[in-house]
Parts: C-alpha cells; sequence; structure tokens
C-alpha cells in the first residue's frame, strides 16, 4: 500500500504506483492513457470484446499497458496500488468488494482528473448534477461560457471524459461538468468553484442496491447527489421547489463563504434567481439584490418554454453568474443553444399527426416532463426499469395518455402500472427483443393515433437491454416513422 497515494497529486511519482483500471469504456480509456502519460504501470480489465475495444486495446498496449478483456477477467484483482472504477460498474462487483477487503483505494475517473489538475494547473469546475434534465444544463452552461469568450468544454457524464481535458494543450478558463451520482460516487477529493443539483427522483437504483449497510438505495443515490456541494467555493446552486437539494446544501461541509443560490419558476426572493413577468433575472449575483433584479434573458430567448427547460436555464444562468459571466453573455447564449438530438425532436408531422423523439427520457420523472408537453399521446414506452416503478408518472399523465405501446425487457412495470392507474387507457406489449421491434411499436402507435395527436417516444426507461444507447434507440424510431409515413401507413 502506497501511504502519500490520499494525498497525490500531479506532482507525485506516478512511475512507482501500480493501477487497475476497470473498464474500457469512454473513462477506463482516458484514465489509461492519462495514468501512462504520468508513468504509472496500467492493467485494464473489460469483461467484453468487441472490435472496439480490441483496437483501444492495442493502443495502450503500445503505450505500455497490460489489457485483459472478456468474461471472467475481474474474477481476481491483480496486485495493484489503486483502482479506478468506471462508473457503470456497480459498487457491490466483486473486483471492487476484493479492492476494499485489501484496503486499496477506488478511484473514479473524476477524482483522477482532479488530482492531475493539482496543485499548479487548477480550472475551476462549474458543475451540475440531478436526475434529470443535466446534459441539456451543462450544454447550455457551455453555450452562455463560450459566448461570453470564455475558453470551455462541456464534460463528464455529457459523453467528453473530463481527463481528455486534463491531457490537451488548451488552456481552459473553466470547465462545465455533468456529473452523475455513479461518479460522485467515487469522488472524495473535488471542490468545485460551484455546483448545481437540479433535482430529485428516483433512478438507478439497481446500481445502489446493496451499496450502503445503512442506507437504503434511494438515500444512498441521494447522498452520492449530495456530494457535489462538498467543498464548493462560491456557489451552491439549488432548487427551491425540490427542498431535498435546498436541505442537501444546509448538510455541506463547504469552503467558507460559499454561498446558497435558489433557483425557482416564480418570483426569486434574495440570492435566488427566477423568473419576474416571462424573464429570467438574478437577485443573487448583484450587489443591489436587496431591492432589485436584473434581467438575464427572456423566455422567448429559450428553446421552449417548458417549465423543465426554464429551470434548466435558470440553473445554468446561475453557475454563469456565479463564475462573473455579464447579463448578456447569458441572453445571448441562450439564444444560440439548440436541444440536441433524442430530446423532444419532432420527427415529421403527418396527418395531423406529430411524431416526436424524446428517446433521451430514459426515467420516469424526464418521461413524465415530456407528456406534459402534449395534450393527446400515444406513448411509446418501456426498457429497462433501473429498479423504478411508474405509478404516479401514469396517475400524473393519465388524462393525457390515449395509447400506449410498450416494449423492452421491463414492458411488464410499466404496463402494470397502466393497468392500475388507469385500466381505461388502452395499451399493447410487444415481445420481440431486438432492435427492429421499434418498427413494429411505430405501426402499432399509428394505429392509435388520429388526427392532432402527437406519438411521442418518451421510454421512462434506459434503453440498453435492446439497443447501444438511447441515441440509437431514437434513431430506430425516427427511421421507422419516415418509413411508415413515407408507406402511407396512415
Ligand atoms: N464493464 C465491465 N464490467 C462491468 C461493467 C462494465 O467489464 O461490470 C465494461 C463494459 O464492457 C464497458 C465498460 O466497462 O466496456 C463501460 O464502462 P461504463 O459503462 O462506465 O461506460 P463509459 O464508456 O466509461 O461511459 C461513462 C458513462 N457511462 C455510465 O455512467 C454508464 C457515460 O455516461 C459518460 O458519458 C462517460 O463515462 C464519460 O464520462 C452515459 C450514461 O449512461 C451517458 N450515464 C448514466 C445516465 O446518464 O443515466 C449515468
Amino acid at each position: 500500500m502506497i501511504d502519500w497515494l490520499s494525498h497525490a497529486n500531479r506532482l507525485s511519482e506516478w512511475t512507482q504506483v501500480k493501477v487497475v483500471v476497470a473498464g474500457l469504456g469512454l473513462s477506463g480509456f482516458s484514465a489509461a492513457d492519462a495514468l501512462l502519460q504520468y508513468g504509472a504501470e496500467v492493467t485494464l480489465l473489460d469483461e467484453t470484446i468487441s472490435d472496439d475495444k480490441a483496437e483501444k486495446a492495442k493502443l495502450l498496449e503500445i503505450l505500455g499497458a497490460q489489457v485483459r478483456l472478456g468474461p471472467g477477467v475481474t474474477r481476481a484483482l491483480p496486485d495493484c496500488d489503486l483502482v479506478i472504477a468506471s462508473p457503470g460498474w456497480f459498487p457491490t462487483c466483486p473486483l471492487f468488494r476484493q479492492a476494499r477487503a485489501q484496503k486499496i483505494p477506488i478511484w473514479g475517473d473524476l477524482e483522477l482528473a482532479w488530482r492531475l489538475q493539482q496543485p499548479d494547473r487548477q480550472v475551476p469546475w462549474l458543475g451540475l448534477t440531478g436526475t434529470n434534465g443535466k446534459t441539456t444544463t451543462v450544454t447550455m452552461l457551455e453555450s452562455i461560457l463560450t459566448t461570453a469568450g470564455l475558453t470551455t468544454s462541456a464534460v463528464g457524464n455529457v459523453g467528453r471524459p473530463i481527463l481528455e481535458t486534463i491531457l490537451d494543450d488548451v488552456t481552459y478558463d473553466c470547465l462545465a461538468i455533468e456529473l452523475s451520482s455513479f461518479q460522485l460516487h467515487w469522488a472524495d477529493t473535488l471542490s468545485l468553484h460551484s455546483a448545481a443539483v437540479l433535482n430529485l427522483d428516483p433512478d438507478h437504483l439497481q446500481w445502489y442496491e446493496g451499496s450502503s449497510e445503512t442506507l437504503s438505495p434511494f438515500d444512498a443515490y441521494a447522498a452520492d447527489k449530495a456530494r457535489i456541494y462538498h467543498q464548493v467555493s462560491h456557489s451552491c446552486i439549488y432548487n427551491v421547489a425540490d427542498p431535498r437539494t435546498e436541505q442537501m446544501v444546509a448538510d455541506a461541509d463547504v469552503i467558507e463563504g460559499a454561498r446558497a443560490i435558489g433557483f425557482t419558476l416564480d418570483i426569486p426572493q434574495i440570492s435566488m434567481v427566477g423568473v419576474v413577468d416571462g424573464a429570467l433575472v438574478d437577485r443573487a449575483f448583484i450587489p443591489q439584490r436587496r431591492d432589485s433584479a436584473l434581467e438575464l434573458a427572456s423566455l422567448s430567448d429559450l428553446p421552449s418554454s417548458a417549465p423543465h427547460m426554464v429551470a434548466n436555464a435558470l440553473a445554468a444562468a446561475a453557475l454563469a453568474r456565479s463564475f462573473g459571466v455579464e447579463a448578456r453573455a447569458v441572453r445571448d447564449g441562450l439564444r444560440a443553444y439548440e436541444l440536441g438530438p433524442h430530446r423532444i425532436q419532432a420527427i415529421a408531422t403527418v396527418q395531423g399527426i406529430t411524431w416526436v423523439d424524446d428517446s433521451k427520457a430514459t426515467n420516469a420523472h424526464a418521461a413524465s416532463a415530456s407528456l406534459q408537453g402534449f395534450d393527446s399521446v400515444v406513448w411509446i414506452a418501456g426498457g429497462q426499469a433501473k429498479g423504478t416503478q411508474f405509478e404516479d408518472l401514469v396517475r400524473t399523465n393519465r388524462d393525457r395518455i390515449k395509447a400506449a405501446v410498450i416494449i423492452g425487457v421491463d414492458r411488464e412495470i410499466v404496463a402494470s402500472a397502466l393497468a392500475s392507474e388507469a385500466p381505461d387507457i388502452p395499451y399493447v406489449c410487444l415481445d420481440l427483443a431486438q432492435p427492429s421491434v421499434m418498427e413494429e411499436a411505430v405501426a402499432r402507435a399509428g394505429d392509435f393515433a388520429v388526427k392532432g395527436d402527437t406519438v411521442l417516444l418518451a421510454p421512462a426507461c434506459a434503453s440498453q437491454d435492446i439497443y447501444v444507447d438511447y441515441a440509437e434507440r431514437g434513431n430506430w424510431f425516427a427511421q421507422s416513422v419516415r418509413e411508415y409515413t413515407g408507406k402511407g401507413g396512415l
């Protein structure tokens, strides 16, 4: 065991350290790459084999890593001083159990990145987490920061591993970081400039099953989200409508002088950003906040004025303002922002029926926000439920759901919520466990839909039972819609 690892940083003697990197996905590759550059001895393990992985493995082997791929490679933990966990790995997996038993530290790629930029390359981190809206908010934040003339990048759970910014030659002014609870779980020493928790709802409960001896899976999930506020130096931003996020700030061990800042869809009180007469306003980061507010942008500057979109924009604005960004850049950055694909993306309107892809709605809360944007919906749902239930979702939206088509491994869980909470809504369950099930789902949805309806893919579930990811699921939907409507199926 190496004693100094607990305070290791970029200047440490990495050549003395043996590291096991668990996972050859995006995070694992970037972690191995970084560690090799600092001279560590790296062994990389991944239980699956693919062409892509073989290629990455070859590259890392050239750089000096040992790579072991295939089922069984994680049965025994190789001799090491440190383990780097990829976020998708369950904390209860045998490899990590062995590391804990041997008192070998386990870090995530985030913890590694934080340490590798200390103490001499400190770039302020503006981070956010939450159950929903993270990717939209972090990309809005990136747009605002870039508009303000700052050099930045949206990194983390959004898809670009943060370690890439540690390795490239760019001198960043700050980073816009999307953090998942999985990533926060393995991060202990972070100290963000400012941090926001957007909201909190049950999600990823399977990952947390058995992860804590004292906490329920949901409480363990919430506790990981709350870690983002730990040692924040400037602003802890919370959602006024979600008191649990405010409580997280109250409980956080922050750096002296850090402020609590709320965001609200209502008129803001002091130390909040909020909405007044159709404008996003700041009563937090202006000297005259006791008796006035500064207009940042108008609702029409946003891609949509749906409540969750306004909340995301307010959180992004608060993070940017905490870093000194001017009001005008907030407005121009929000104006320049475009929603990414698979996020409430209209695919076609044919014979009065609109087809919308919100494949990114991978949990009940996100699907509910999506359904609330439409009056009469034929809902395509299902996939991996991740340990969550759908009764609340169905109860809240039963007046707008006209019919449902359910796919995926956990289709019965969605179906039973419909049967118990809205027995009058007709639905079909499709058994096919292959990507082409979407073709049939689209056709069956088309059978239910009439002029004025919206057919909405908002699955409320993860996609990986059938698809590579939510993007592939959305692409299958869009393609199936185009074929179906082109064939005159309506
Ligand atoms: N693997 C094993 N054994 C296991 C688990 C995984 O061998 O028990 C291997 C897999 O074969 C795979 C690798 O480990 O090759 C995958 O690692 P990973 O699932 O952690 O994925 P990465 O490619 O490293 O991507 C991760 C995030 N993935 C997850 O959190 C599941 C990405 O978020 C993130 O963009 C990326 O790091 C860069 O930071 C995706 C995600 O789904 C978008 N996030 C969840 C969400 O948003 O709901 C949290």
